[in-house]
């Protein structure tokens, strides 16, 4: 089964997204999501001028083969470019065998281990009162874990939280603007928020909050422990984890349960953290962490370490995404909650899906492969428009994390 050629298809309704399509000789197609956030045309160009002409001829059945082409063949290699690129040759890849072996993805990954994967939704606000009316919304609709930010008082912006009636989306149009960040005022405020969220909705709900690589590791120590009363299901990137030794001192100082990884690539980045047991969640997704083929490697490393899995699904990563990470959720032993952010009804005039939602938790259908579809000339309707995240800067003008 030769691959024959290759589109990159990007499309933009509502936020812009990549997916690459991959053709075969025997009539059957396959899709990848090649979104990352930001910087979609710079894997579009890494697709397009190093990745295609290379695939063409190639056998689409051997992926372990094709995925050590691009990944140990390149002499310069990882990064979030490379690899959201060879994270959507891999999906596309397996998304073909599904569909040649007219089979659901999670049957090609060992059958499912569980008929549904727990997700939990964002909630947020302006302030705290607006966040916990929100909170209460998401359980009314069933979600049994719940992620809660909430503006800062006092702080002009804060990531996380939704601007109008929309889905949650830090990208703007044009090139990136900046956002103010204050260190002392969130520390303050944080753990008061979670004490008047457990007050109002007990103790079953699961709740996250996602720090979002604002804290030193002191500090972040700090939040830990002072969040340690309201039992969070987990924290999330409490610091900018490149350098891994840092979550010993947040880990010594707390139990409040640590998620790590959206921005992460490689196995690599994680290895201190995972054989230390220093994070109890990794979230480096599929589109971003070398698909379902490396994934499986990380996955099963860190079942060795009793990790779980938490992978990102945010709004930038595209319904091919979501839908292969509802399938490895459901096979593998390790999972342990899937991140969901329902994407905005204009995004389904391009997608066609197979996944659906009830009581908190996300199934697939058996549609074979990966089971989402592309509509190109939907698709060509929402051209591409330039987009970029924020930066941070604390008050006094320093450049910080966003
Ligand atoms: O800011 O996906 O946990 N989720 C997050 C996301 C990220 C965006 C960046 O592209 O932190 O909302
Ligand atoms: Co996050």
């Amino acid at each position: 089964m030769r691959i024959t050629h290759a589109k990159v298809i990007v499309c933009c309704p509502g936020r812009n997204f990549v997916t690459l399509k991959l053709f075969t000789d025997q009539g059957v197609y396959g899709l990848g999501d090649a979104t990352l956030n930001g910087r979609e045309k710079a894997v579009v160009a890494y697709l397009e001028e190093h990745c295609i002409p290379a695939l063409i001829g190639r056998d689409a059945r051997n992926i372990e083969d094709i995925w050590h082409y691009f990944y140990r063949g390149a002499y310069f290699r990882r990064g979030p470019v490379a690899l959201a690129a060879l994270s959507a040759i891999d999906l596309a890849l397996w998304d073909i065998k599904g569909k040649a072996l007219g089979t659901p993805l999670y049957n090609l990954l060992g059958g499912k281990s569980r008929q549904t994967a727990l997700v939990y939704a964002h909630a947020s606000g302006k302030g705290m009162s607006e966040a916990l009316e929100s909170v209460g919304r998401f359980r009314d609709l069933g979600y049994k874990a719940i992620r809660v930010q909430a503006g800062v008082p006092d702080v002009p912006d804060t990531y996380g939280v939704v601007q109008g009636s929309g889905a949650y989306e830090p990208a703007k149009r044009g090139i990136a603007h900046e956002e103010a960040w204050d260190t002392p005022k969130y520390l303050r405020f944080a753990p008061k928020l979670f004490q008047k969220a457990r007050e109002t909705y007990g103790d079953e709900l699961l709740l996250l909050h996602d720090v979002h690589h604002r804290l030193t590791p002191i500090e972040a120590a700090r939040l830990a422990q002072d969040l340690e009363p309201f039992r969070l299901f987990w924290l999330e990137d409490p610091v900018a984890a490149e350098l891994q030794e840092s979550l010993r001192l947040v880990r010594s100082h707390s139990t409040t349960p640590i998620a790590i990884g959206e921005v992460f690539n490689t196995a690599f980045d994680f290895t201190t953290l995972i054989t230390e047991q220093l994070i109890d969640y990794m979230r480096m997704p599929l589109c971003h962490g070398g698909g379902i083929t490396h994934l499986q490697k990380v996955a099963a490393f860190a079942s060795l370490y009793h990790v779980q899995t938490g992978f990102h699904g945010a709004t930038d990563l595209s319904p091919v995404n979501l839908a292969a990470s509802i399938h490895f959720d459901l096979a593998i032993n390790n999972f342990g909650i899937q991140e969901y952010m329902l994407h905005a009804d204009i995004v389904r005039d391009v997608f066609t899906t197979n996944y659906s939602y009830a009581d908190g938790g996300l199934t697939v259908d058996d549609t074979p492969g990966i089971g989402v579809d592309i509509d190109e000339d939907r698709a060509a309707k929402y051209p591409y428009q330039m987009a970029s995240l924020p930066v941070a800067r604390k008050l006094d003008g320093t450049l910080w994390n966003w």
